[in-house]
């Protein structure tokens, strides 16, 4: 079973060698930022298992890292917990991404019972995806301690992860009622309900401190944060939201989902713990969160009232712009008798997002799969970021299919936001990089084989003309076939014969080679 809690998972990190503590003094303004980053970049701490097919595996990742000692609170900030393949597997409590990946394929395989028999057959496992909902409890360790009058931001140890990070005029708009510190909560799970049915949304969104009482929240208008936002602003209504700290580390993970709308990460992140999460109700707003979460800020959005947030140095390599978001005032900040507090950095890859995105790409390919049947594998590489490029490999069995896959995908959730698709035929290792930027110079007739679309785009994609909105392309570099367009006969690839592999691998001794 997964941990219960973040301080249950940072123990057992360090008992396996995972984690390091740091003693000395660190300023959270930039310093604990430039520490993570370099530690990213470091070989990953431990044993490194072999069986995962990314390039990427082993090489990057160090420690996480859990500072004793922060300038102005005296809570500690830990960070990288998620920072390896080995962390991240560890976090989901699993010994590979793809056991979760045939569990997510069994809740979707579509043998619906047929006879009496066959229902009482499912019962069990109908009973079990109840025993996933999240559950009201009575009391919560992240209510130890609460201060409503006394809430100040500024206690906690929130850090300024790059120099520009809340100064609009570096890379973003003019400066004009901008107040923010430039010090942003990154890794916490954001709790907003829709309106109209009650249902909790869990989102990682960055929130900028302004001061001891206001925040602005980074949701993008894609995502369902920003969705629920509209719905309270369209009634006119004030919204209650909980940034929340810790709690089960499969809930952190939950929160970075790419899961429809309607489905709350709560109950994903029941799915992955094998038993619902323990919630409490807020004690300033409507609103429940976690019981075992360490740290809680809870607040109100008023509809109209917005602040300009950013820049921020994001995971594109880039500062993102300043533009306006919602303003937070918050009503009360509640805690454990001694809380951790968990940050992330992001920025130049590889750093801890990748993992997650990794865990994503891994879990998620069997949703992928009922939609789009004929993807056998794909591949996020390092170098995208996530949205720039995607790699497919399919079984294409007609002409064009290819180009099917890719307007697919153009309409798939939060793959929307792809950039760059490339489609290889199936037996192309679709996680080695060479392999596919191989076929794609070899197969592609730029003309004949690539589709522009405009669509919607990554809010943080600073090359599209426009916030948002831009192009994309789809490139299909599979072998062609009658009735996709031009084609000369299409030569065989190189392969040599199964004998003769076979005799040169039974005499290779012979050879002295
Ligand atoms: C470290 C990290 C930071 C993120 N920051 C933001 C952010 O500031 N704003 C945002 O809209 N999405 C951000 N995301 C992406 C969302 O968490 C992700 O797309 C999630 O699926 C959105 O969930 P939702 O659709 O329920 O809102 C971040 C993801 C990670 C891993
Ligand atoms: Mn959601």
């Amino acid at each position: 079973m997964p941990y219960q809690d973040l301080q249950t998972f940072i123990g057992d990190l360090e008992a396996r060698g995972q984690l390091k503590r740091i003693a000395a003094e660190v300023d959270p303004v930039l310093e604990i930022s430039a520490i993570a980053d370099r530690v990213s970049k470091l070989p990953a701490a431990g044993d490194v298992e072999p069986p995962v097919t990314d390039p990427v595996h082993g090489r990057y990742g160090g420690h996480a890292l859990l500072f004793e000692n922060v300038k102005g609170s005296n809570i500690p900030v830990a960070i990288n917990l998620f920072g390896s393949y080995e962390r991240m597997r560890l976090a989901l409590g699993v010994a590979s991404f793809d056991e979760l990946a045939e569990r997510v394929q069994q809740l979707v395989k579509p043998d619906m019972p047929t006879t009496l028999i066959d229902k009482i057959k499912k019962l069990p496992q109908l009973a079990r995806l109840a025993g996933f909902a999240p559950k009201v409890v009575k009391r919560g360790r992240c209510q130890d301690i609460v201060h409503t009058d006394d809430a100040s931001l500024l206690d906690l140890p929130i850090i300024q992860c790059w120099p520009h990070d809340g100064r609009p005029g570096c890379g973003g708009k003019p400066p004009d009622d901008t107040t923010g510190t430039g010090r942003y909560i990154t890794f916490a799970g954001i709790h907003t309900n829709d309106p109209d049915s009650g249902t909790i949304n869990v989102g990682m969104y960055r929130v900028q401190v302004f001061d001891k009482r206001l925040a602005a929240l980074h949701w993008h208008v894609h995502h369902d944060g920003a969705r629920n936002f509209r719905k309270y602003k369209s009634r006119g209504e004030k919204m209650p939201v909980a940034i929340v700290f810790g709690a089960e580390p499969v809930l952190t993970y939950a929160a970075t989902c790419p899961l429809p709308p309607d489905v709350s990460e709560l109950l994903f992140a029941g799915f992955l713990n094998d038993g619902g999460i323990e919630l409490v109700p807020c004690k300033t707003i409507p609103m429940e969160v976690p019981a075992n979460a360490e740290i809680v800020i809870e607040g109100w959005v008023d509809p109209e009232h917005t602040l300009v947030e950013g820049p921020f140095g994001d995971h594109t390599g880039f500062y993102s712009s300043a533009d306006r978001y919602p303003a937070l005032h918050v009503t009360a900040i509640t805690h454990r008798e001694n809380p951790v507090f968990p940050a992330t950095i992001v920025g130049f890859p590889p750093q801890e997002d990748y993992y997650l995105g990794k865990a994503t790409e891994r879990i998620f390919l069997p949703l992928l799969q009922v939609l789009i049947p004929e993807i056998i594998d794909y591949h996020l590489p390092m170098f995208g970021a996530f949205h720039n490029c995607v790699f497919v490999k399919i079984r294409k069995e007609y002409p064009l299919q290819a180009r099917k896959v890719i307007s697919s995908l153009f309409g798939a959730g939060q793959m929307m936001f792809s950039k760059m698709i490339i489609v290889v035929d199936e037996h192309v290792n679709v996680h080695d990089e060479q392999d596919v930027l191989f076929r794609m110079g070899a197969n592609v007739d730029w003309r004949r084989d690539t589709v522009i679309v405009e669509g919607p785009c990554d809010i943080l994609d600073h090359a599209a003309p426009y916030c948002g909105t831009g192009a994309k392309i789809g490139i299909d570099a599979t072998r062609k076939i009658p009735g996709e367009g031009v084609i000369r006969d299409w030569p065989e690839e190189l392969k040599m014969s199964d004998e003769i592999i076979e005799r040169v691998e039974r005499r290779w001794a012979e050879y002295g080679l």
